[in-house]
């Protein structure tokens, strides 16, 4: 017997399946139950996409900024990814990830603001609508996809804070636990991951708190349950499994900056012309694709975030 009760499939068996076949929308028009048992038929999935718990989120919102891209596929999502407190290799973090226990979990926003304080993952899930923003990710290296994410802008947090006149900048710290992300163990960074953005760089609208991706919550490998995704920027600065938001008048010592400070600038704004000590930017392969595409000026978000840097040489404030 090949197709089981539904009362018999945990949810999580069914939406990695789902999404990968894209049929996201047939799930919402034909009602989870149909879907669970036309799809359940197969179990094979990448192991930490079990985090999703395949209920998704009720009333997404269809995001701004759409790019006419097709996304790259759930598997690819979330068995193709960086994350070194679970292994420097890309296969690495959804085959080490099921150690991260993504709830209970809360972030502190502290530092030069009004009012710090620590806010619940629950309460992170309700302080603002939920919208899908479908944004392209360019990684330093030289790949990208295409990612359906599920957040909404960091604004809205940061505003609650009432950050200082002196808050210039915003650090953002991935969790400190060798326990639940082995990688922690070798001395490959200075652990914790820390990120940075000018405050008004963390202000612009396409700042995303990430809460999911695929219309469900994040796979651990993916920077569960709660991450940044700045899509104008290389990948390395969107931190993953954030559990701290400080306010600073300094600028912040990033994780990459402090390891290789020659190649890994605090700005990092995705640019095809400032090429990496290395290697060039010019060109990037789209996971999936054959043939490299040209990379675009702020990974084609220029109109959004090209001002925020009038002035500024992108050769020295790389
Ligand atoms: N804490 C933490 N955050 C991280 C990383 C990491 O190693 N640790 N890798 C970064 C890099 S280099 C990239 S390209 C993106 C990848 O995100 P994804 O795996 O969800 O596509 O996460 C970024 N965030
Ligand atoms: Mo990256």
């Amino acid at each position: 017997m090949l197709i089981r009760r539904p009362s018999d499939i945990a949810p999580s068996e069914i939406t990695p399946r789902a999404l990968f076949e894209d049929r996201r929308q047939f799930i919402r028009d034909a009602g989870l139950f149909a879907a669970a048992a036309g799809l359940a038929v197969t179990g094979v999935h990448p192991r930490s996409a079990r985090a999703q718990t395949g209920k998704g989120f009720p009333n997404l919102k269809k995001g701004a900024y759409p790019i006419g891209e097709a996304s790259t596929p759930f598997k690819d999502v979330t068995s193709y990814n960086n994350f070194y407190e679970f292994g420097t290799g890309k296969e690495d973090p959804a085959e080490n990830a099921g150690t991260l226990k993504p709830r209970p979990w809360s972030v502190s926003v502290e530092g030069e603001c009004a009012k710090p304080r620590r806010w619940d993952l629950d309460e992170l899930l309700k302080l603002a609508a939920l919208e899908e923003r479908i944004y392209r990710l360019r990684c330093v290296e030289g790949w990208s996809m295409v990612i359906p994410w599920v957040g909404y802008p960091l604004a809205e947090l940061i505003k609650r804070a009432e950050p200082a006149s002196k808050a210039k900048y915003v650090e953002f710290t991935t969790l400190m636990d060798p326990k639940q992300m082995p990688g922690q163990r070798m001395a490959v960074l200075d652990w914790p991951y820390v990120e940075g953005l000018r405050i008004d760089e963390a202000m612009n609208p396409l700042t995303l708190l990430t809460l999911g991706l695929y219309g469900d919550v994040l796979p651990n490998q993916n920077g569960a349950p709660v991450r940044v995704v700045v899509p104008w920027k290389y990948g390395f600065k969107s931190a993953k499994s954030i559990v701290r938001i400080r306010f600073t008048e300094q600028e912040p010592r990033t994780a990459w900056n402090k390891a290789i400070a020659s190649e890994y600038g605090f700005y990092s704004n995705v640019n095809p012309q400032v090429d990496h000590p290395r290697w060039s930017q010019a060109r990037e392969r789209r996971i999936g694709e054959f043939t490299k595409r040209p990379t675009l000026m702020f990974n084609g978000y220029g109109e959004q975030v090209a001002s925020l840097y009038t002035g500024m040489d992108p050769k020295k404030f790389f």
